[in-house]
């Protein structure tokens, strides 16, 4: 089977080699070359420029511009690249070339085609104004499209204070310090503050029911150390304190750290007093063999008792003295009777223990 096979494609191979034999025999009838030439219009017809550029998004640092897709030629067909240029100051076709050309333009699609690109690397709160020309292949350049601004967006909050401190205190107020924070972050400089207390621990979710305080200071660059006095405060109290800071696009930060401190106690202006008289002030009556007896009480720090000094008609005497500094008892028995008729004249002074 197969050496039949074989000898039937060595017939054909040499059968096609005769005809070609024969065929080389023949001499070729050549025709005279045919020459001619037809000349392309040019195409002198640009894309007609964009009239509906708009800003689809801005955010901090990024702005999307979107448009509807002219064509190669006017509105018909498909251009071949656009520019996109964008800046600060409005843009015309006098002072096109000197804004900043973007790149990765996207490829222009088929006429009306809504096409849109994302400008990265913008600052923030600064205003961008943007146009676009489309060009076809052979280099023609619409004209300026529409112009659109925005203002790109604050969206980074200030930094929370970490070093919130009570730096001093009375009975009825706080001082507080911290180091500023910044607009964005730990840089520039803040809005506004709002520092809050309780006497219970502050944290994020109860930020809210803390009392408010008013009258804090104006955010200075940050870094700087500010201060506030809480006032209004209750004495030997505990206080927990906090601070938010919020920049001029109303970013607020987060809760800054919590401290903690207990308002003194309150002064004691308020010298002792003598009370319980026994014999009672201005008495007659009374036996020549009394005692002398006398509270001295302070309601505050206390009755100095090495401050007690008690005289029985001119001459100071030394009475027994118990109790405690808020209620000593004096009690005096004289060594001797007083006279009948006699009239006893009387003296204590006393200081408080008050700083
Ligand atoms: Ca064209
Ligand atoms: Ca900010
Ligand atoms: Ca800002
Ligand atoms: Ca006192």
């Amino acid at each position: 089977m197969k050496i039949r096979k074989i000898s039937l494609l060595l017939a054909v191979i040499i059968l096609i080699g005769e005809v070609f034999i024969v065929s080389k025999a023949f001499c070729a009838n050549t025709m005279a070359t045919d020459s001619y030439s037809f000349t392309i219009v040019p195409d002198t017809t640009a894309p007609s420029a964009v009239t509906n550029l708009s800003i689809t998004q801005a955010l901090q640092n990024s702005i999307t511009v979107a448009w509807t897709a002219t064509g190669d030629d006017g509105s018909t067909g498909t251009a071949s690249s656009y520019d996109i240029r964008y800046s600060t100051a409005s843009i015309n076709a006098s002072n096109w070339a000197s804004a900043a050309q973007v790149s990765g333009e996207p490829t222009p699609q088929l006429a009306g085609t809504t096409q849109s690109m994302t400008v990265s690397s913008l600052s923030a709160e600064l205003a961008y104004y943007f146009a676009i020309k489309a060009s076809d292949e052979a280099a023609n350049i619409s004209s300026l499209s529409n112009v659109v601004t925005t203002t790109t967006p604050d969206q980074t909050a200030p930094a929370s204070v970490s070093n919130l401190a009570i730096s001093s205190k009375t009975y009825d107020s706080v001082v507080l310090s911290w180091s500023a924070p910044g607009d964005d972050g730990s840089s520039g400089t803040a809005s506004n503050y709002d520092i809050r207390y309780s006497t219970a621990s502050i944290n994020a979710s109860n930020w809210a029911s803390g009392t408010q305080v008013s009258g804090e200071p104006v955010p200075q660059v940050a870094g700087t150390v500010q201060t506030t006095t809480v006032s209004g405060l209750t004495a030997s109290t505990t206080y927990f304190f906090a601070i938010k800071t919020t920049d001029n696009a109303a970013n607020i930060s987060d809760i800054s750290n919590v401290p903690t401190g207990t308002t003194n106690a309150v002064p004691d202006t308020t010298p002792p007093y003598t009370t319980g008289h026994i014999p009672v002030k201005d008495a007659s009556g009374i036996s020549t063999d009394t005692n002398i007896i006398v509270h001295v009480k302070d309601d505050g720090a206390g009755v100095n008792v090495s401050s007690i000094v008690m005289t029985v008609n001119g001459q100071v005497v030394s009475p027994a003295i118990t109790g405690t500094a808020a209620d000593y008892l004096l009690s005096y028995n004289p060594a001797n009777d007083f006279q009948a008729g006699q009239q006893i004249f009387v003296t204590i002074q006393a200081s408080d223990l008050a700083p």
